[in-house]
């Protein structure tokens, strides 16, 4: 097979059984069927979003990865276009890994990580104008080893033009002392020269259960600037937290990056759902916006998506813009608006022990405004069946300065093998106790951001009738608008076309 596209087609009865299965959502984008893990390559060109995606079209487990690729452009009606990137003799022979997209001049390049042998490095593809062929370049890997001996893993990229030079980081970790992103330099993107590492994380500090945890490596690392509207800039340096195999949680280090290090002020959790919200990636679009994506996992056994046909969630577009006290400030792109369908409520009441309904579905966009009096609580339940056997329970609950925000999962099914931990994390409230909060559910798929703070996971119901939805409370005003969310039917283009 020559180092250029190639199309693999996606197996019919796959994508048969995956579009029978009651908890793939209808309106975030998944793969055709199979596996999906992080999005990768994301871009503006000419007004089209492209989002590339880490995909095994085979079969719904993470083996021999490729590059899927979706273009659109309004951020939620997706087009499917041939796979960019297949694992081929040589360097990635075992699978084309997470990476980036560039510009070089004009030649859009992705930097990848090939895997090899069970260990990955840094690989180039250069794409045609559309961003629909890609070549790999004859000179892979372009780094052809780790910077020293005593790495955890080396692999995923952040990669920038900074004046003359192009900058990448590295994801990796240090043996006996923390993750890290290691920094390197380049005239033309193939000969890279180590600086250092940007930053080194102590995984030694705190406890490896708890939220916050840095791990022993960085998986998929991203800087990017943020300004606010004084001008005052702040850097973010996000990572997920990864060791020996287990893929904890993103976080996210607020500081200043100058010269060649980070240096870094604060330490956040990126989203209180931890791992189902895993591997983020951040673009600018040609407006000027911070995009992230993040990949929703699974909360249910492997066995359940393979027989499901498919596995992995893609985030919807989230606009990232700084928020208090170093945090940044997460929000669904204006563009995920355009799916709402009919709506279901429209009210503004005294929150109290009744009830208010939330009318019926599945796959909602609720979105509440709520004053807080100071140890008032709001309590919205959603996906509960008629007899409430079956239940996800979100509480957010006013202490003083913060919203407490607790996700209960603990009878969000009746299956036993569903995961039911519960998530949970601290918001801060303005003096007045009023706040935002947004549910967005998508069949098993559930983003939830209250204050600018999201929090995602997955939920599975056996019931066809866990539908119901409503909130209560015992202090406060509410405003509460509804709607049912439009599917999106998907286009697909050559994705089952020629075989290897
Ligand atoms: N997934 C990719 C890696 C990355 C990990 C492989 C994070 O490149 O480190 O599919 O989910």
């Amino acid at each position: 097979m020559s180092a250029t596209t190639a199309y693999t087609p996606v197996p019919a009865e796959l994508i048969r059984r995956a579009g029978a299965d009651p908890h793939r959502p209808a309106y975030h984008f998944t793969a055709p069927a199979g596996w999906l893990n992080d999005p990768n390559g994301l871009t503006q060109r000419h007004g089209e979003y492209h989002l590339f995606y880490q995909f095994n079209p085979a079969a719904p487990v993470h083996d021999r990865i490729h590059w899927g690729h979706a273009v659109s452009t309004d951020l939620v009606h997706w087009r499917d276009l041939p796979i960019a990137l297949t694992p081929s003799a040589g360097p990635d022979v075992d699978g084309c890994w997470s990476g980036v997209l560039v510009y070089d001049g004009e030649t859009p390049t992705l930097v990848y990580s090939g895997r090899h042998d069970g260990v990955e490095l840094p690989c180039i593809a250069t794409g045609s104008p559309d961003l629909a062929e890609w070549t790999k370049d004859p000179g892979n890997p372009v780094i052809d080893a780790p910077p020293r001996a005593d790495v955890t893993a080396f692999r995923d990229h952040c990669v920038w033009r900074e004046g003359e030079v192009w900058r990448q980081l590295i994801g990796s970790g240090i043996r006996g002392q923390g993750g890290t992103a290691f920094l390197y330099e380049s005239e033309d993107l193939r000969t890279w020269r180590f600086l250092g590492p940007l930053m080194v994380g102590d995984a030694s500090a705190g406890d490896p259960g708890s939220d916050d945890w840095t791990g022993t490596m960085w998986e998929c690392v991203d800087l990017f600037r943020l300004r606010d509207d004084d001008s005052v800039e702040r850097d973010i340096l996000v990572f997920s937290a990864w060791n020996d195999g287990v893929t904890h949680h993103p976080l996210y280090w607020s500081g200043r990056y100058e010269g060649d290090h980070f240096e870094p002020v604060s330490l956040h959790r990126l989203d209180l759902g931890g791992r189902y919200f895993y591997a983020p990636q951040s673009m600018r679009d040609e407006s000027g916006r911070r995009l992230m994506f993040g990949w929703l996992q699974e909360g249910r056994p492997d066995s359940a998506s393979i027989a499901a046909g498919w596995s992995g969630v893609m985030s919807l577009p989230r606009v990232i813009t700084p928020g208090p006290d170093g945090t940044v400030h997460q929000a669904p792109a204006p563009e995920v608006d355009a799916l709402r369908a009919t709506q279901l409520v429209d009210a503004s009441a005294q929150l109290s022990a009744h009830a208010l309904d939330l009318g019926r579905g599945n796959q909602l966009d609720i979105e509440v405004r709520l004053t807080l009096a100071d140890e008032g609580q709001a309590i919205v339940v959603l996906c509960a069946t008629s007899d409430d056997d079956e239940r996800t329970v979100l509480t957010v609950r006013r202490d003083d300065d913060r919203a407490e925000v607790v996700l209960d999962r603990s009878r969000s099914s009746l299956d036993p093998d569903a995961d039911a931990t519960v998530r949970s994390g601290t918001v801060a409230l303005p003096a007045d106790g009023a706040i935002d909060v947004r549910v967005l559910i998508d069949h098993s798929a559930l983003e939830i951001f209250v204050g600018g703070v999201a929090l995602t996971a997955r939920i599975y119901p056996t019931s066809d009738d866990a539908v119901h939805a409503r909130i209560s409370g015992d202090a406060g005003e509410v405003r509460v608008r509804v709607w049912e969310m439009a599917s999106v039917s998907r286009a697909t283009h050559a994705m089952g076309g020629l075989a290897e």
